[in-house]
């Protein structure tokens, strides 16, 4: 599997969701300015809509959708316990939770990336970012991670999210469960890997 990604954005999630997997795979690294690999693929030739993750199969075929390709290698690694199994509610409390980091924190986070968002809508994306994370501090209080006792691909994705806060001038320590939550997540090994390779060159 080729996992097409570009440093500090959602894919990260699904490069943390591989590495924990232990599955084989490599990565390419995307520019999105220009939408090229870094070896000079065309990328929207790879996903035609143009945004990264993006992740090609051994067959060829390309999954695109960073939750779809995270249920999907949580899935391909039953034994390290990604994901429940397939059509148990444990499978789609995990989808539950990737849904709702999809549509309400990650896209709520998105126009703050963009230097001509207007003050207004900006403050009000903010707003709508706090009750969300209060939200699932509230979760965390009572569990180590999103669905329980074990770390899944939903954290992988809740993780990549919340590395963005610091930038959006949103601090985690806020909430001391939510801050404690990051520190568990990110002293993890496989985290640590993905997280280093995103930074080196390629
Ligand atoms: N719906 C997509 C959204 C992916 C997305 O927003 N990717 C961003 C990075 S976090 C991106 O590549 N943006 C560049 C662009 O849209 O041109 C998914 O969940 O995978």
């Amino acid at each position: 599997m080729q996992l097409y990604y570009a440093p500090h954005t959602c894919a990260l999630a699904c490069h943390i969701a591989l590495q924990e997997s232990g599955l084989p795979y490599q990565t390419v690294r995307v520019s999105l300015r220009d939408k090229k690999t870094s070896d000079g693929v065309d990328f929207n030739t790879i996903n035609p809509k143009g945004y990264v993750p993006a992740l090609e199969l051994d067959d060829g075929e390309v999954l695109t959708e960073g939750p779809a390709l995270l249920a999907y290698i949580g899935e391909l690694a039953p034994t390290r316990a990604l994901i429940p199994a397939p059509g148990t509610l444990g499978n789609f409390r995990v989808r539950e939770w990737l849904v709702f980091i999809g549509t309400e924190l990650h896209k709520t986070a998105s126009p703050l990336f963009y230097p001509d968002t207007p003050a207004a809508t900006r403050e009000k994306q903010i707003q709508a970012l706090k009750r969300r994370l209060s939200y699932i501090s509230e979760a965390l209080a009572e569990r180590p991670f999103l669905t329980g006792e074990g770390f899944t691909v939903a954290d992988a994705y809740l993780f990549t999210v919340l590395s963005w806060m610091d930038e959006l001038g949103i601090k985690l320590a806020t909430w001391p469960a939510l801050e404690r939550y990051y520190e568990r997540v990110q002293s993890r090994p496989a985290v640590q890997v993905a997280l280093q390779a995103q930074d080196s060159p390629q």
